[in-house]
């Protein structure tokens, strides 16, 4: 199976990260996804290639016109059909969409083929959102500059969880945090050479060879952590019947061992 991902942007160059470094170039590479970019500019429809308006009614900044967009949307989707596969949905970058999570992640990697909107200023005309885009999703409750950083972040979630992209010992050792919103934990702590750095000596039982001691210390600090960092994530955690009697047991000689965030 091969992904393929549309993005209309007016900065395409911004998504050379993705296919020039890393795990999400290797996996380009290797044809387990491909990318698109349309600029709006190319359809805009007078001779000064105009993509944004004034906004009605006044106030600050500038609107993206629906027509180009929409042009654009429809030029992508045109080409995904004729590779052969489905229109995709369109997905628009936004703080007022819902929060992006790992549930939300895998749910996507059904979909072979999805068209990501990124608008710049103050985002675009409200009538191409209720005709052409079918959902939402923000990064956060912070204001970026524009959809592209949040279209490369969602990107980067979903192919790092594609098969065969991670080698398999990362997809392994990912494996139980994975999910924070079905019962995951935080990661526990990491550790590599020197033994001693900054008058900091690495925890003995990860010298001692010792595997089921080792995988035993490694849960507990991600119970310690998740405990003190993020106690919605425990409770959903145990609400999911991911804790064991085991983790139980240790949470309950740990409330005297909660940290505030700092
Ligand atoms: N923006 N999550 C405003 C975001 C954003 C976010 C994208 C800025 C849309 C018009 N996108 N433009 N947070 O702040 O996705």
């Amino acid at each position: 199976m091969t992904y393929r991902y549309d993005v209309i942007t007016l900065f395409p160059e911004m998504f050379g990260v993705l296919t020039t470094c890393g795990v999400t170039r290797r996996a380009h590479e290797r044809g387990i996804w491909q990318l698109q970019t349309w600029n709006p500019r190319q359809f805009a429809s007078d001779r000064y290639k105009t993509i944004d308006d004034r906004p009605y009614g006044g106030g600050p900044g500038m609107v993206m016109l629906a027509q180009p967009l929409a042009q654009a949307i429809d030029a992508a989707q045109h080409d995904q059909r004729v590779a052969g596969l489905p229109a995709g949905r369109v997905i628009y970058l936004s703080p007022q969409g819902r929060r992006l999570d790992h549930a939300r992640v895998v749910s996507l990697l059904a979909e072979p083929s999805l068209v990501l909107l990124c608008g710049r200023y103050e985002g675009v005309d409200e009538r191409l959102l209720n005709t052409v885009v079918d959902e939402e999703i923000s990064l956060g409750d912070f204001v970026l500059s524009g959809g592209e950083i949040a279209a490369m972040a969602l990107l980067d979630a979903l192919i790092r969880q594609m098969p065969d992209v991670l080698n398999d010992a990362a997809s392994a050792a990912q494996d139980s945090f994975a999910d924070v919103t079905t019962g995951g934990l935080l990661d526990c702590p990491h550790y590599t050479r020197p033994e001693v750095y900054a008058g900091q000596a690495v925890p003995p039982v990860l010298l001692s060879g010792n595997h089921a001691d080792i995988a035993r210390w490694r849960r507990q600090q991600a119970l310690l952590s998740t405990l003190s960092k993020r106690p919605d994530i425990l409770a959903r955690a145990r609400e999911a019947g991911q804790l064991t009697q085991a983790d139980e047991r240790f949470l309950a000689l740990q409330s005297s061992a909660i940290k505030p965030n700092p």
